[in-house]
């Protein structure tokens, strides 16, 4: 007989007013809602990339700038996203518990925009914008908001295409348009396309200002050197973002507080909340819950199957909650 978890929320709630050690691993699904793309499934292409084939250090020895392009847009979208009533129901439930303590894989620093209590927050991938040498030897590190990190990685405005494409349009007109009659009609009908362009300017100031979505294959990136990339002050080796990558370990301080936090006493709930729980060893923290007791509560907007590796198979008092984290945790946290 497959085990098929709870659905309903009263039990959930019911348990929850019981429970005194929480710990929750949260992932991508947390942060989608704040218009940030998951790396499986939909939306985990970035360009013709895979997401997960660029998160790796091999990725970014042989492409240190696209690597570099694909974090500095991450960066951008990050700081230009908020957080969501996901992240704020998980950071109030912090500051109402202090025996709660939360497992992120996310790198996009929203849990720590959502006033998460520091202490109870666990970074177990780094962040965006903990930048750090790509010298071993060199231990140079640093907290970076800035955007873009170095000029050459501005993602560039529409504003900035168009000029270029008009300069060529110009070019070309003055190497075929040689009679003035011509030049002289010309001028005039560019004074009114340009006198409409105004307008239309006015009208919806914002248009060239808007960024081109580097995302869109349609636009080429540029190749950037290593000298216009994020250098270090101290070596003058790449920077690269503070974030694990694949085969890389996990920062040992973190771990260290995370196991001595599990294994000290009994845990009475694991939430796993929008991630596929298929990257180690953050997965693995949720048999090391139910071990220590904990029965598990998964929030996800894909429907729940037995066969498929998210924190599977559940057990008849666990529960699954499918929808999207930021409806479902300030309703079931209350
Ligand atoms: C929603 C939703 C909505 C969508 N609401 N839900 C066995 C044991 C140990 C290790 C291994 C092992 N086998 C293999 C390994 C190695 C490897 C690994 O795990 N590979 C697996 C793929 C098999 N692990 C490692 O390499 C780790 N390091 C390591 O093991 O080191 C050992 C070592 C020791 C000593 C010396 C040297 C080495 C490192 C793993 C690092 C992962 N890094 C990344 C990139 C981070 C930087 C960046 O952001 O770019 O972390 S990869 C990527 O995956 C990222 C994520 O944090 C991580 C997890 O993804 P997540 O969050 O689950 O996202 P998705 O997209 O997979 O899922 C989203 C979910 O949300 C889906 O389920 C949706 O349905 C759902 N959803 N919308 C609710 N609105
Ligand atoms: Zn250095």
């Amino acid at each position: 007989r497959v085990a098929l978890p709870l659905t309903d929320r009263e039990s959930f709630a019911a348990h929850l007013k019981t429970c005194r050690r929480i710990v929750a691993l949260v992932g991508a699904g947390l942060s989608a809602a704040s218009g940030l793309p998951t790396f499986r499934g939909a939306g985990g292409l970035w360009r013709t990339h895979d997401a997960t084939d660029l998160a790796t250090p091999e990725a970014f020895d042989e492409n240190p700038d696209l690597v570099w392009q694909f974090y500095s847009f991450r960066r951008h979208m990050a700081l230009k996203a908020a957080p969501n009533k996901g992240h704020y129901a998980l950071a109030e439930l912090s500051r109402k518990n202090r025996d709660f303590i939360t497992l992120s894989q996310n790198v996009d620093g929203l849990s720590q925009r959502a006033q998460h209590p520091p202490g109870q927050l666990h970074l177990l991938h780094g962040s965006l914008f903990d930048i750090k040498c790509t010298d071993f030897y060199c231990k140079y590190t640093r907290e970076d908001f800035t955007d873009p990190i170095v000029p050459a990685l501005a993602i560039p405005k529409k504003s900035s295409l168009k000029d270029n494409e008009k300069k060529e349009e110009k070019v070309m007109a003055q190497q075929t348009d040689k009679s003035d009659d011509d030049q002289e009609k010309k001028a005039e009908e560019d004074q009114k396309v340009g006198d409409e362009k105004k307008e239309c300017k006015e009208e919806n100031k914002d248009e060239s200002d808007e960024e081109i979505d580097i995302s869109d294959i349609s636009y080429h990136i540029p190749n950037i050197s290593n000298e216009e990339l994020p250098q270090c002050p101290d070596c003058k080796g790449l920077l690269r973002p503070g974030v694990v990558w694949f085969g890389e370990p996990l920062p040992t301080t973190t771990l260290e507080t995370v196991e001595n936090w599990m294994d000290s006493e009994p845990i009475d709930l694991m939430l796993v909340i929008g991630t596929s729980a298929q990257v180690y060893p953050a997965a693995g923290y949720v048999d090391e819950a139910r071990d220590q007791g904990a029965r598990v509560a998964v929030i996800n907007m894909e429907p729940y199957s037995p066969k498929n590796s998210r924190a599977e198979p559940l057990q008849d008092t666990d529960w699954f909650f499918e929808g999207d984290a930021s409806v479902i945790l300030p309703d079931i946290l209350k």
